[in-house]
């Protein structure tokens, strides 16, 4: 296995490197020190051609101007806390009357400090640090957040994720990867099929927060229970998905049959938001393409959004003397 560097751009005088993973089967993973981005995932298809399954900018420059998250490490806290408020906190309001991602800026926004690991048998990784300081978004709490993404020889991404703070205050971060199997965005992912382990999910009101209901799946368009066919599913619901699912077994999977792939997700964490990019019909381009309406699906890995205000979601308040530790892994095959 080896790790390559390479120069992606500046930020004013900061470089930002491309790390990128590759296993002894030439199967590539490449992520920034900017925002943990995770800028391209190269997996073989059922032909054995290696193409991009997930979605990417080809500059620094998109990156940096446009609001997607492609990729990128969010927190302290990923989705929206209604009005940015926790007990006499006031956090940023950066999606009108809320507070989404962490503010801003976020875990997204800065350029972290990396360590290479490449002492391990068939695996190669980064581990990135940063330190938040208490007040930072109006969260209290010196926050100290370590990342490691590790690259295996079987085509798995492993995440790992560590945090520390010395007062209590809140921390649900997550990774905001949009997925796409076909293979450099070859087809929508209205041809992938979605299989979720969860018989729960959590509405959202029309400002997209969370009601505090958690509503069964069964005979729901939200229902993928089973293996379903993500075309069928979105024309159940046109408006299409925004939408924390409360996990059973911590497993999600995603097929795709024409290029034969398939990403099993495995988490410790509670839930997982699934948003299908539905309606984002943009001018800027994503794979040298055109993004376009289900270009890409992202699984967002977390605990449940806005859990400071519905005490049926599990805590997110993290304490000085029990520190964060969870552990999410991204197994692509054919
Ligand atoms: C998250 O749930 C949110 C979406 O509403 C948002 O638009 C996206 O991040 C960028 O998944």
């Amino acid at each position: 296995m080896k790790l390559i560097k390479r120069h992606y751009g500046w930020i004013k005088d900061q470089e930002v490197i491309e790390y990128h993973l590759v296993n002894n089967q030439g199967a590539t993973f490449k992520c920034l020190n900017y925002g943990a981005i995770v800028t391209a995932i190269l997996v073989p298809d059922k032909n054995k051609s290696l193409e991009n399954v997930v979605l990417s900018f080809d500059q620094l420059s998109d990156y940096l101007t446009y609001p997607t998250y492609f990729g990128a490490l969010i927190g302290r806290v990923a989705g929206r806390i209604r009005k940015g408020q926790w007990l006499d906190h006031q956090l940023t309001l950066n999606e009108g009357k809320h507070h989404i991602h962490g503010g801003e800026p976020n875990f997204s926004h800065l350029l972290w400090e990396t360590k290479e690991i490449t002492n391990q048998a068939d695996t190669v990784g980064i581990q990135f640090s940063h330190r938040s300081p208490a007040g930072e978004n109006g969260y209290p709490g010196n926050l100290v957040t370590t990342v490691t993404y590790f690259w295996t020889n079987n085509q798995t991404w492993i995440m790992t994720i560590e945090a520390q703070t010395d007062e209590r205050t809140l921390f649900n971060p997550t990774n905001h990867t949009y997925f796409n199997l076909s293979g450099e965005t070859k087809r929508t992912i209205e041809t992938h099929q979605l299989q979720i382990s969860s018989e729960v999910y959590a509405e959202i009101d029309d400002e997209k927060c969370p009601t505090g209901r958690l509503l069964a799946v069964k005979d729901t368009a939200y229902d993928f229970t089973q293996p379903t066919s993500l075309q069928k599913a979105l024309k159940k619901n046109p408006k299409g998905y925004d939408t924390p699912f409360k996990l059973q077994e911590g497993k999600v999977v995603l097929t795709e049959q024409e290029s034969g792939r398939k990403l099993e997700i495995e988490t410790t964490r509670e839930s997982v938001v699934v948003f299908s990019t539905t309606g984002m019909e943009e001018d800027y381009l994503v794979n040298g393409k055109k993004m376009c309406s289900h270009l890409g699906l992202a699984l967002e890995m977390q605990e449940l959004p806005d859990a400071v205000h519905h005490r049926q979601f599990q805590s997110i308040i993290l304490e000085p003397d029990k520190p964060h530790s969870s552990q999410t892994s991204y197994h692509f095959s054919v």
